[in-house]
């Protein structure tokens, strides 16, 4: 059945009654389960779902404030050809014509569709059906290479199988945790809440973090292994030969359910360097790491981008996994390796076979079977007998003309993709470029040829696998805007039209469901781990009603998802040829970066912002606690470099450069920067980090190593610094540097440049000035001082500040009085001190986001107030009590007061 979308918009009725829905957070992977209320009057507001066994109610900060992201001002709503407005048959028929002429010229490899671990699991089944199924390419890939990639590769070398054998209550149930290269505390909050509460609950569990800088995760560690960059194979070698040595090995398990120990203990033992020096660690404290893991039985290594995003990251993933290979603590309560999924889909992209080297529900593109027994079940004799090229080669190839047609889908390559700026140097090339998008405006969608508008998240209906490998259903509680459609849907109506009718012919997410589901048990006898044929009859009102389940869901099991945590591997059997796990060896490798380039950029995240903040950017509350891109550096390499405190500086490799703001630390460890992937050209001048990152990738996996780039630092020469709060955002931003962000009456930007301003004539480039706005005004030429702030009736619409050093006035002030109340003439003059006086006093840097709390009141709560503890300041400010991503901040503050009290 064939919808149009049109009669959708007609029976788009305003919702009359309150409803309530349960759902599942688009964010990461520890896929929280999401109630969603929509009040009679349209306002939607979420909770935590208590029944969700992910998060029993819990939400982190980026969860709590979903509601705010939900506003339609920015959305793409129609879809356009060559920017202008056309209809779902113009756009639809275009993309299918485009692609089939290039492959009737060209071959089927000269298109390509590039992904995302954002899609549901349906959008990205019938993704790759297509593609692989019945275009004939393997030209598919995901953001999922950025970020599982390594996993997958190393799961698949270890254990025959992309399984992740354990679950979150392992976690919970272990004696040690071992995080390494994983921020838990700011990108799986949820899962870090549970930690925290076991850990307070039982403090006999230690918690062992392995990260280059200290981190929020960090707070919670018995032990911080500040690793060199790319340290962990070593240190993982290292630690396989001290078990060896200790006799700390499970010889059963190793003799009856392995292979390969001989060749890797070989090869762990092979090292040219020293362990201190591979790795960059005092020998007492990687003593202390290794007496730990050898005399605890239950232990998990949680791993993730740290570990997969690096050009030796397959061979950190298996360095980590021997080490529980050959203390058996796999698969049982309480043990495992565990790679924590990124995404909301990165699980369900990998059943599907998302990624270029895949094929559907964990077959092999390599085998001719699996590939013969897939085209069997598609009925198709397309099916692709190669694996396609992998992101970064996929996007060297459109850039060189290989590929002349890509479909972009749920991801912005041009700001994540390392080297971006030949990203977009590809698309700007490309003869046909499709982009389905939410938003209208993204640093990648001028260059589309065709732009889709996709449902987003309330509005579509589908599943996600999340990190413990829970399938949960994402249900819609919103009619969908405009013409905006779900992504299955538009991959399978250019299916159609391409030809291939009876094969995209699905009337509804949960169709495609079913076929995927029956898909994973064709002919699977438990060859295969991923196996969810146990739903594949799922009728509509079943699938609507879907609890979260675990796969496997073998036919005949349960398929309520109720009842215990599954975990693979217990009974020994692993899914290579003989059944046996294998070891594998990982030779230490020197760490591979641009030698002339002596600092080392790290990337990653910040605890209230998502990638490229399309989303979490909208949300006010999110964008107070860090409004800036910006570099930690450790003071020694700042006074080294003549970087000052909150000054700027410059990174540059021989692939792009950024400016961004310098936050000199002592968390950071000496000789490395790091810098957030988040900030992008549509909230910076220069904080696209991917443009400096180099596009080297692990052989094994084709993971670029986004974490470990050679670049120099120096300081922006700026000769002036500004900071405004202004009502409207400006269509035009001057200056050499700014960055952008949102704040509940407006926006706050932080500015600088090179070239001497003046004050009055900037704020002009920034607002539009109307007859009778109201502008006071105070100037220290000498000095470079100006201040400048514009009232319309009476309220603030924007004021600016500029000073020749970076400016000094209470951001929090200014962005609460934005959009406020009238003010009486003489509190209008006020306002140019940009800070509170007794009235209103300066909170600080939000350091709770839900509750809007300031550094400065946790202060005074401590040392006025005498609050000793998080729970002290939770109950004088309620910091903290809501989603709890902060406690480790405030916890820190509170440690931070003591030193001063008593130092
Ligand atoms: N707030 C927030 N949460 C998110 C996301 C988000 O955008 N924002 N994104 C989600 C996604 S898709 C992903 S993939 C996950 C990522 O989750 P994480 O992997 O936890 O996050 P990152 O900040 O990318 O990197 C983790 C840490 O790796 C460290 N690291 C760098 N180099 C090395 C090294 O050589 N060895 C070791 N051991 N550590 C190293 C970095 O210093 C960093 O602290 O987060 C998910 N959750
Ligand atoms: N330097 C550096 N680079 C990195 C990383 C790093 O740590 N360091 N991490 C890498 C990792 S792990 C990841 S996962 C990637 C993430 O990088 P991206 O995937 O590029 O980042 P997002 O901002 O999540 O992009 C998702 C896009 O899809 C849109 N969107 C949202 N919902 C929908 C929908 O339902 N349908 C459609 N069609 N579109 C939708 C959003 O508006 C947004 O533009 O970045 C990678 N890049
Ligand atoms: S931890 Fe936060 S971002 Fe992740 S799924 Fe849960 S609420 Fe969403
Ligand atoms: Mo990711």
């Amino acid at each position: 059945m064939k919808r149009d979308p049109d009669d959708l918009l007609l029976a788009a009725v305003p919702p009359v009654a309150e409803t309530t829905t349960r759902t599942t957070c688009p964010y990461c992977g520890v896929g929280c389960g999401v109630i969603a209320r929509v009040a009679a009057d349209g306002a939607v507001s979420v909770a935590g779902d208590p029944d969700h066994p992910a998060n029993f109610g819990r939400l982190c900060s980026k969860g709590s404030a979903l509601a705010d992201t939900l506003s339609l001002d920015d959305r793409l709503l129609d879809p356009k050809i060559a920017g202008a407005t056309a209809s779902w048959d113009e756009a639809l028929d275009l993309v299918a014509r485009r692609f089939a002429e290039t492959i009737a010229e060209h071959g089927p490899d000269a298109v390509a569709i590039y992904g995302s671990g954002q899609f549901l699991t349906e959008d990205y089944y019938v993704a790759n059906k297509l593609m692989k199924g019945f275009i004939g390419s393997g030209n598919i890939d995901t953001n999922s290479r950025l970020c599982m990639a390594s996993s997958v590769a190393g799961h698949k070398r270890a254990f025959g199988s992309d399984t992740v054998p354990g679950t979150y209550r392992d976690l919970e149930e272990a004696d040690l945790v071992v995080l390494v290269g994983s921020n838990l505390a700011w990108c799986h909050p949820v899962v870090f809440q549970r930690l925290v509460v076991e850990k307070e609950r039982r403090p006999s569990l230690k918690v062992v973090t392995i990260d280059p800088r200290r981190t929020a995760t960090t707070e919670l560690a018995d032990l911080h292994l500040a690793i060199a960059p790319g340290g962990d194979v070593a240190l993982f070698n290292g630690l396989l030969l001290h078990l060896l040595q200790e006799g700390v090995i499970d010889s059963a398990f190793v003799a009856d359910h392995t292979r390969g120990l001989t060749d890797t203990l070989a090869a762990a033992s092979g090292g040219a360097g020293t362990l201190a020096v591979d790795t960059g660690l005092d020998p007492a404290e990687i003593a202390a790491f290794y007496a730990l893991f050898a005399a605890t039985e239950k232990v998990v290594t949680v791993y993730s981008q740290g570990v997969n995003q690096s050009v030796t990251g397959t061979d950190k993933v298996n360095a980590i996994i021997n080490c529980h290979l050959l203390t058996g603590r796999i698969g049982r309560p309480g043990m495992g390796p565990f790679s924590i999924t990124g995404q909301p889909n990165a699980m369900g992209g990998r059943e599907v076979g998302g990624l270029a080297n895949q094929l559907a529900a964990h077959m092999d593109i390599d085998s001719a079977a699996d590939r013969d027994r897939v085209a069997r079940f598609w009925n198709t004799a397309r099916v692709t007998d190669r694996a396609g090229l992998k992101a970064v080669d996929l996007f060297t190839a459109v850039a060189d003309g290989r590929v002349k047609a890509i479909w972009i889908a749920a991801t912005n390559p041009v700001d994540s993709l390392p080297d971006a700026d030949l990203v977009r140097r590809a698309l700007e090339t490309c003869p046909f470029v499709v982009i389905s998008e939410v938003m209208a405006a993204t640093d990648a969608t001028p260059y589309a040829d065709v732009l889709l508008p996709a449902a987003g998240w309330g509005e579509k209906d589908g599943t996600v696998t999340n990190s413990e490998r829970r399938i949960s259903r994402q249900r819609a509680f919103l009619p969908t805007p405009g013409r905006t459609m779900p992504d299955w849907w538009i991959f399978a109506e250019v299916g159609r039209r391409m030809g291939y009718d009876a094969a995209f012919s699905y009337a509804s997410a949960g169709d495609v469901f079913r076929e995927h589901a029956a898909l994973s048990g064709f002919e699977n006898e438990g060859s295969r781990d991923f196996d969810i044929s146990g739903l594949a009859d799922v009728d509509t009102a079943a699938f609507d009603n879907l609890a979260p389940v675990q796969w496997p869901v073998r036919r005949g099991d349960r398929s309520d998802g109720e009842g215990d945590d599954q975990r693979f591997f217990a009974d020994g059997r692993f899914f290579t040829p003989d059944g046996r796990a294998r070891f594998v060896p990982t030779p230490v490798l020197p760490l591979q970066i641009d030698a002339s380039r002596p600092m080392v950029l790290n990337t990653g995240r910040v605890r209230d912002q998502w990638h490229t903040m399309t989303r979490t950017g909208k949300a006010a509350r999110l964008t107070s606690h860090i409004a800036e891109p910006f570099a930690e550096i450790h003071p020694e390499d700042a006074a080294r470099l003549g970087v000052t405190p909150a000054g700027l500086v410059r990174i540059a490799s021989r692939h792009g450069a950024a400016v961004v703001r310098a936050l000199v630390t002592d968390r950071q460890r000496r000789g490395s920067v790091f810098v957030p992937m988040h900030w992008t050209g549509q909230n910076s001048s220069s904080g696209r980090i991917d443009a400096v990152v180099a596009p080297a990738v692990d052989p094994v996996s084709g993971q670029p190593g986004l974490k470990a780039t050679g670049v120099d630092v120096i300081p922006f020469a700026a000769s002036w610094y500004g900071f405004a709060v202004l009502r409207d955002r400006p269509s035009r931003i001057p200056g050499d540097y700014w960055a952008l962000g949102r704040t509940r009456g407006g926006h706050r930007l932080e500015l600088a440049g090179c070239d001497p301003v003046d004050a009055e004539t900037l704020l002009c480039d920034l607002v539009p000035v109307l007859p009778g706005d109201e502008r006071v005004a105070y100037h220290d030429s000498v000095r470079g001082i100006g201040r400048v702030a514009l009232f319309r009736d009476g309220r603030l619409i924007a004021a600016l500040f500029v000073a020749p050093e970076p400016v000094a006035v209470s951001r929090s002030f200014l962005v609460d009085r934005l959009g406020g109340e009238a003010l009486e003439p003489q509190d209008r003059l006020r306002m140019l001190a940009g800070r509170g006086g007794g009235a209103a006093p300066d909170k600080g840097a939000i350091v709770c986001s839900c509750f809007d709390v300031g550094v400065n009141s946790i202060v005074q709560a401590i040392v006025s107030g005498g609050a000793m503890s998080v729970a002290d300041v939770g109950r004088a400010l309620k910091a903290g009590t809501n989603c709890g991503s902060c406690r480790s901040e405030i916890g820190r503050v509170i440690d931070a007061c003591r030193i001063q009290k008593t130092g």
